[in-house]
């Protein structure tokens, strides 16, 4: 064998084992991307433009409790910042009813994925949670899982808040008048968690975590609004707060492209006999197109 043709043979052998060698090298890179991608079951959720909404009013049917007032001689400061406190955990007006949770728990878009197969980008705006007259301003709150939870005293006294959560670590902590707000966040979705104080025994608050953002809070009226509805079918939950886990009641309601879907729940007495609730799909805006699929 001639020297040159050993030395391209040399050659030859040395690019074998370097084209080997970096073959072996991507391998590892290789698999953590498919374990990445085995980990995290979410696929971003991509609005389309084609989003719709939610929206309804809750009712109560027959006489509702009337609020109590609060008896705050345990701390004098509360009494006279806030005399007129009274019981929240039925605040109706004309047979309407505010605080009530209503928020998407599962359903299918119109591509047949599922809803909670999506992770949603964790909004960057906190939602403040306010003690302000001895009594948790809103009383009833919703947040996505890890976006920020600030609870501010905007009272001369003293407040203790103390989660009770189910799926999320229970905390409490004194928040003396003039302390920096507390921060917090809850990495699992949960609905919902009480919220109570250690100093004011009277004092409740209800967090709902989700891990998207199809959820609201009815207001006064009894009014609520879910925005950014990808079109689809889903079950609707509205929930009031009252005995040990409060009351739900459930509604499928499919939101059409670029539409708006109307969903009514009630509560009370005369609700349990009557329809659960009523549904009523407005038309999409979109027209029809035949023979489209
Ligand atoms: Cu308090």
């Amino acid at each position: 064998m001639k020297k040159q043709t050993k030395v391209w043979l040399v050659i030859a052998l040395v690019l074998s084992l370097l084209a080997l060698g970096s073959a072996c090298g991507n391998k590892p890179t290789t698999e953590e991307q498919t374990n990445a991608g085995t980990a995290s079951t979410g696929k971003t959720f991509a609005p389309t433009g084609k989003e719709g909404t939610i929206t309804g009013t809750v009712a109560f049917t027959g006489t509702p409790p009337a609020p109590k007032k609060i008896d705050t001689s345990a701390d004098p400061v509360c009494g006279q910042k806030n005399p007129n406190l009274t019981t929240e955990d039925a605040v109706i007006k004309d047979g309407k009813v505010a605080n009530v949770f209503v928020y998407i728990k599962d359903g299918t878009l119109a591509d047949n994925s599922k809803i909670g197969d999506y992770t949603f980008p964790t909004p960057t705006q906190a939602v403040v949670l306010d003690q302000n007259g001895c009594h948790y301003r809103p009383h009833v709150i919703g947040i996505q899982t890890s976006q920020k939870l600030s609870i501010t005293n905007s009272d001369p006294t003293q407040h203790n808040i103390h989660p009770t959560p189910k799926n999320n670590p229970e905390w409490n902590q004194t928040q003396p008048n003039g302390a920096p707000p507390i921060e917090k966040t809850f990495a699992r979705a949960e609905t919902l968690i009480p919220v109570k104080c250690n100093q004011h025994p009277w004092m409740k608050a209800y967090i709902g975590v989700l891990k998207h953002p199809f959820f609201s809070v009815s207001a006064e009226d009894g009014t609520y609004t879910i925005k950014g509805v990808p079109p689809g079918t889903y079950t609707v939950v509205a929930w009031r707060e009252g005995g040990a886990a409060g009351t739900e009641k459930t509604m499928q309601v499919t939101v059409p492209a670029s539409g708006s879907a109307k969903a009514d729940f009630s509560f009370g007495e005369a609700a349990a006999a009557a329809q659960p609730g009523s549904l009523e799909v407005m038309p999409a805006l979109e027209i029809p197109v035949v023979g489209r699929h």
